[in-house]
């Protein structure tokens, strides 16, 4: 037996804090929030949390912008709460795993301060500075992911700089040594103090085409956001560096979010032989309902289609099955809610999020669980001037008002579809006013279905969501299969059932749900099967999958 790492085995618990539980009142939440949360957590049953980032921050965009790596902002606590909360989650047996934002800092952040004084500022080379081209206009047709040119001219030395995200989150040059040491200096500062890994932010972009090259445009469009805005020449060269000087001397889990990456960049980021990172998320499965090449970018929407869906996380699971890893997700806090997206929040919303869950927790790889995923939480349809993200507010600018690209109604579609602030509405507690998630204002609208979407509810009903995860999560625990299984997909093109097998030299699993409001006959594969886990009373020997049916089988060979 090879021992197996304990992120293989691991279910990761996903908090977006100031979403996550309010304790002193102001509207956000905090981290002695989280800690009070632990034992919800704990009967969870997760292995690890994440944390979104909690530095200190002009929160431009909710904390992904750093003014200080190495202080708490002080909205969500102190530095002493983060030692109190990785003492208490420690106690408990969960490991805490916190947001690396490396690509860019605020553009508070002393470095930068400093960096735009002048020219020759010791810190200019930290960041990215252009002349504008001779008419004055940026140095080339890069945009930001949150609309118009990823270039701000700054009047004090007559240059522009680069962000790819806000204009407050500018680029860290990382061709500049000193950069990489800064970076390598502050995680250590944390993995001193016990935190047991990273989710590193837009890790894919942190190399840039140094020629700087204009993407080839539609007419009309002036913009591009695409290939050059990830996997430059170094990044590989950069990641196996921070191994070599960091990752390498702790024992962590790693997860690169890799915008722009197929599988064969994941086999780069992730093959043990490599020395870089444990897993990526990847986003190809969930561009599965974006319709490429629109102007709208990803607010044009296609139709949700489950063969899709199967064909890529097949791809993603044949292609790292004896290299590399995967991380599993349908949920974080830039994506909208899984049932209200792909499934249906109304009359199926609980089977529909198991049957999700069953699909994704059977999968070969880490799962990640998004706060209030667990519940079924769904997508907000709150008023257009209710949403708060910069994505949204800049893209209404760029695409309804500057540009008619799309309607204002049709913008609120799309917004209600897939904005981010689907997932970050606060997390819903009880029925008591605001969900329970504050005793103030929250500083985003609770989801007004909270009085029947709450963890106080789901907690009372032994059918509900939370103990089905609490199953799912207990079954990987239990039997090697959910780790290491060999995965096969099955009817590859039935429209609605997603069925799969894993199998290791012992045991063999059969996984499957239908993703749809039809019922379908289904028998399973020959085999003396017997059910694990399903979403209706009377899964056993059904060979109709009603809507939105899921189960998982297990027989020993
Ligand atoms: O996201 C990276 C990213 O590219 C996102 O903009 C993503 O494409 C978008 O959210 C999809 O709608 C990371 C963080 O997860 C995100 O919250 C930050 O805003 C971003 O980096 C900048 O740090
Ligand atoms: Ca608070």
């Amino acid at each position: 037996m090879t021992l197996i790492e304990w992120w293989k085995k691991a279910v990761v618990y996903q908090i977006y804090p100031r979403s996550f539980y309010d304790t002193n009142g102001d509207g956000i939440g905090d981290l002695q929030g989280i800690i009070e949360k632990l034992d919800y957590l704990k009967e969870l049953g997760i292995d690890c949390i994440w944390i979104s980032p909690v530095y200190d921050s002009p929160q431009d965009d909710n904390g992904y912008d750093i003014r200080d790596y190495r202080k708490i902002d002080k909205m969500f606590g102190t530095n002493e709460d983060m030692d109190r909360l990785l003492a208490e989650a420690h106690a408990r047996g969960i490991k805490v795993v916190m947001d690396l934002v490396v690509n860019h800092t605020s553009d508070e952040h002393f470095w930068f301060v400093e960096s735009r004084k002048s020219k020759d500022n010791p810190y200019r080379d930290f960041y990215f500075w252009k002349d504008p081209k001779p008419d004055g206009s940026p140095p080339n047709n890069w945009g930001s992911m949150f609309s118009g040119s990823a270039w701000e001219y700054d009047e004090k030395t007559g240059q522009y700089y680069l962000h790819y995200f806000s204009k407050k989150q500018p680029d860290l040059n990382w061709e500049n040594e000193k950069v990489r040491k800064e970076v390598y200096d502050l995680m250590k500062y944390w993995m001193d103090k016990g935190v047991d890994g990273w989710r590193m932010d837009v890790i894919g972009s942190i190399s840039k085409f140094l020629d700087f090259p204009d993407y080839e445009l539609p007419k009309g469009q002036k913009y591009g956001v695409g290939k050059y805005h990830a996997n430059g020449p170094r990044l590989h060269e950069f990641i196996q560096e921070m191994n070599r000087e960091v990752l390498s001397k702790y024992d962590c889990m790693t997860v690169g979010e890799a915008i722009g990456s197929d599988v064969e960049i994941a086999k780069m980021y992730t093959g043990a032989d490599r020395h870089e990172l444990n897993m990526i998320f990847n986003f190809e499965h969930m561009d599965v309902d974006t319709m490429p090449g629109s102007p709208a970018g990803k607010w044009a929407f296609k139709p949700f289609d489950l063969i899709e869906l199967k064909q890529i996380l097949s791809r993603w699971q044949y292609a790292l099955s004896d290299t590399g890893w995967n991380a599993l997700y349908f949920e974080n806090h830039d994506q909208a809610r899984v049932v209200s997206r792909w499934g249906n929040d109304t009359n199926y919303r609980i089977e529909c999020a198991k049957a999700f869950a069953t699909i994704l927790h059977g999968l070969k790889g880490t799962p990640f669980i998004y706060q209030g995923e667990e519940i079924g939480m769904v997508n907000a349809k709150l008023k257009l001037a209710e949403y708060d993200d910069i994505e949204i507010r800049n893209a209404y600018r760029e695409l309804v008002v500057e540009n008619q690209i799309m309607s204002e109604d049709e913008f609120l579609t799309a917004v209600r579809k897939k904005g981010r602030d689907n997932a970050r509405t606060p997390m819903q507690w009880d029925d008591t006013p605001h969900a329970g998630f504050t005793t103030g204002t929250p500083w985003l609208k609770v989801n007004p279905r909270y009085p029947e979407i709450n963890v106080t509810k789901a907690l009372a009903d032994p059918n509900s969501i939370f103990y089905y995860y609490q199953s799912l999560i207990k079954l990987r625990h239990t039997y090697d299969v959910f780790v290491d299984g060999r995965y096969e997909l099955l009817l590859p093109n039935h429209p609605y059932l997603y069925v799969y097998t894993r199998e290791n030299e012992s045991e063999k699993l059969l996984v499957a749900a239908n993703i749809s409001e039809h019922t379908v006959s289904f028998e399973k594969p020959e085999g003396n099967w017997g059910l694990l886990l399903g979403n209706y009373d009377d899964t056993e020997n059904s060979t109709l999958f009603r809507p939105y049916e899921a189960a998982i089988y297990y027989m020993e060979k």
